[in-house]
């Protein structure tokens, strides 16, 4: 029995690295995380180098590295109105620089993941607005397909202009609609029946494979608080990485400790059963109230879990509230030197 599923397992590898082609950045970089998985679990920040709590825009800092001396292990940006051509992302971050942030993260070892916000394309509202039945008429045949199928061209030439020094595509870990279980985006569960959801994803996994975008590693990452997780799946062939979202906005940390332990379980449940990485793809406790919030209360609850990465929110230089990391001057400041000091915590030196 036990020999029966191994070798299951192992030919269900094989299978996703042929899919794959066996040497792209996207297969070698799930190799690379299946690898350092192994040794902890991946420290991120969202927009890390280019603001933080008290400054932004400013060339070579980062709050964490502040903080602790090095960078994060992955570092998270937004895509958000690129779909639009223009110049600078939602939250005012010129993609010309993120593009130099992503290959300097590259450069120096650690990882990137994309997320995207991309406007509503039927009301030209944002990301949330859940009207317009959006998701029907962006699929083929669809009112607003030709729309959509420019905006994926923005995102792929994006993607695709990802290149080190020798003209290497960057692999990037892309997690494209994101907490769609959720009812806030226009591409969630108020707007589209699960099968007009697996049919957006499968048909901008085609445009951008179809571009020659073989630096992507694709993420699926539902909401917390809703129940069957695989609800909304596009499919095994679609997905190298299987997320969850989950915040504490309202600073209980039992609650948010016992529903963290609570889907990781099933996550890790899935990601065996798939044969899946298994990552945080979004967190934060909102504001940070506890000054030990991260060895106290997001360490227990995650650290017996083979997750790949924990993705930590913006500590955004718009909005005071969102505050996610530590940072110089924070309460939190001494709790994320302990942090750092943990053997299973990975920055980007743990990981070269
Ligand atoms: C959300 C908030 C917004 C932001 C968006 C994209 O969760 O942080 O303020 O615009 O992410 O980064």
């Amino acid at each position: 029995m036990k020999h029966i599923r191994l070798s299951l397992a192992l030919s269900m590898m094989l299978m996703s690295t042929i899919a794959l082609g066996s040497n792209t950045p996207a297969s070698k970089l799930i190799l690379r995380l299946k690898k350092i998985q192994k040794k902890g679990i991946m420290i991120g920040h969202q927009d890390a180098p280019v603001y933080g709590r008290t400054w932004k825009w400013d060339a070579g800092r980062s709050d964490v590295k502040e903080v602790c001396g090095d960078y994060p292990a992955v570092m998270g940006f937004d895509l958000g109105k690129l779909e639009l051509g223009r110049a600078e992302n939602l939250d005012g971050v010129d993609f010309n620089r993120m593009r130099e942030e992503i290959i300097a993260q590259h450069t120096r070892g650690g990882i990137v993941t994309l997320s995207w916000h991309p406007d509503n394309p039927v009301t030209e509202k944002t990301a949330w607005d859940p009207s317009g039945d959006a998701v029907k008429a962006s699929l083929p045949h669809g009112t607003h397909r030709a729309k959509m199928r420019e905006w994926t061209d923005r995102v792929g030439h994006f993607i695709l202009s990802l290149k080190d020094k020798d003209g290497q595509l960057i692999p990037v870990i892309f997690r494209p609609f994101h907490e769609m279980s959720g009812g806030w985006f226009w591409w969630g569960n108020k707007s589209c029946t699960p099968e007009e959801y697996q049919q957006l994803y499968r048909v901008l996994y085609r445009h951008l494979s179809g571009m020659g975008c073989n630096n992507i590693v694709w993420a699926y990452s539902p909401n917390v608080g809703y129940d069957d997780f695989m609800k909304y799946y596009p499919g095994d062939q679609y997905v190298d990485v299987l997320g969850i979202d989950i915040y504490e906005f309202d600073k209980d940390n039992a609650k948010y400790q016992q529903s963290v332990k609570q889907c990781l379980d099933e996550l890790t449940a899935l990601g065996k059963q798939e044969n899946k990485i298994i990552a945080f793809t979004e967190t934060g406790c909102q504001g940070l109230p506890y000054a030990d919030w991260f060895t106290q209360t997001l360490w227990p609850a995650i650290k017996n879990y083979p997750i790949s990465y924990v993705l930590f929110w913006r500590n955004a230089w718009d909005n005071s509230k969102e505050c996610y990391m530590a940072s110089p001057g924070h309460a939190t400041e001494k709790d994320f030197k302990a942090f750092y000091k943990m053997k299973k915590t990975l920055f980007v030196n743990d990981i070269k």
